[in-house]
């Protein structure tokens, strides 16, 4: 997303915070980011090309290698962040991280900005495909500009969306989504989304031990768990051959985000405005789902994190 799409995720979790993940929130980001979650959600974005942080750069995405034109999509994690440097594995490192109390206050809250950011980026069906870059090399028009389509999904539709109903104001759109979420349309849907929270279970046996090595059979179930909370080595270079085990949950979160490439992204037609008439319309109700759905499953996982909540 561009910064209206983070933002509008950051201030829905804010409503949502248990408290003690708000207190760490409050305190971690402090008068700098208006101690909000809204505020601080474009931080990544910020530094991703500049000195010291090019690393951040492919943790934004995951480049699920499927046939969306065909129909089919999918994510694998084997095949699509197998070097271990994606969106999958940067929330893992980065939960890891944010509850780690060994670590300064600054490495803490750079962790909690980087879940802040990532927890949104997954939810955009564009960061889970690898076909045509994300849709940066496809060429779209957007209220009769020329954009591409990766950037017509991050900013054109929704700076629309919330230019047209929403008086321009991020702050406002958001307060809408939380409304639906509270006692709207999305309430009978809140607690599905929330299927997947567990911040500690590995995307699968099998997907660890490719990550981990082999490990004694009768202690696995254990050991897995253990590894994926571990403290994260502490040499650059010690980091990069520990690969960080994947999670569960943003996995299934990729999956769902990706189906949408399926079911709307790639259905345009030829010369199409992609933002009004009916792509416009067709595209409008996702987005609101994905950044609603995800700024709640942010909250909830830092409820998990720091509240141990459901
Ligand atoms: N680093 C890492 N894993 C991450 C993020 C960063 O191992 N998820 C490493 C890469 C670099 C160091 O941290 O060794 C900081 O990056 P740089 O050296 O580019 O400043
Ligand atoms: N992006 C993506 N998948 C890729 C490459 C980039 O989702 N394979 C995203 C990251 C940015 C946008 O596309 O949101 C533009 O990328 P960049 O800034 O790297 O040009
Ligand atoms: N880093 C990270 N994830 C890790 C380890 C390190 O993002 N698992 C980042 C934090 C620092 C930089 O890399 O900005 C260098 O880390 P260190 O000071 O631990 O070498
Ligand atoms: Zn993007
Ligand atoms: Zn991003």
């Amino acid at each position: 997303w561009g910064n209206l799409g983070h933002e509008a995720v950051g201030y829905v979790a804010q409503e949502f915070l248990a408290p003690s993940a708000l207190a760490f929130v409050q305190s971690s980001l402090g008068s700098t980011y208006n101690e909000s979650l809204g505020v601080a959600a474009t931080w990544a974005d910020s530094v991703k090309y500049t000195k010291g942080y090019t690393w951040s750069a492919p943790l934004h995405f995951v480049d699920a290698e499927d046939s969306p034109l065909s129909g089919s999509c999918s994510v694998s994690e084997s095949r699509d962040c197998g070097d271990g440097d994606c969106i999958l594995t940067a929330i893992a490192n980065y939960t890891t991280r944010v509850a780690q109390t060994s670590l300064s206050k600054t490495q803490r809250q750079e962790a909690l900005k980087w879940l802040d950011h990532y927890l949104g980026d997954i939810g955009q069906p564009l960061h889970v495909e690898a076909y045509e870059v994300g849709g940066n090399d496809i060429d779209a028009t957007c209220n009769g500009k020329s954009t591409n389509l990766h950037s017509a999904w991050d900013t054109g539709i929704l700076t629309k969306n919330i230019d047209d109903n929403y008086s321009s104001s991020v702050t406002t759109y958001a307060a809408a989504l939380t409304a639906k979420i509270k006692s709207g349309a999305y309430k009978s849907l809140a607690d599905g989304w929330l299927a997947c929270a567990s911040t500690t279970a590995p995307a699968s046996k099998a997907k660890a031990r490719r990550f981990l090595g082999p490990l004694s059979t009768e202690t696995e179930t254990d050991s897995l768990v253990g590894l994926v909370g571990a403290a994260t080595p502490a040499t650059p270079k010690a980091r990069a051959s520990a690969a960080i085990t994947p999670l569960a949950c943003p996995l299934v979160w990729a999956k769902e985000s990706n189906a949408y490439c399926c079911s709307v992204v790639f259905t345009y037609t030829t010369d199409q405005d992609l933002c009004t008439g009916t792509y416009y319309t067709k595209a409008v109700p996702v987005i609101d789902l994905q950044i609603a759905k995800q700024g709640y499953r942010l909250a909830a996982w830092l409820n998990v994190i720091f509240d141990g909540d459901t």
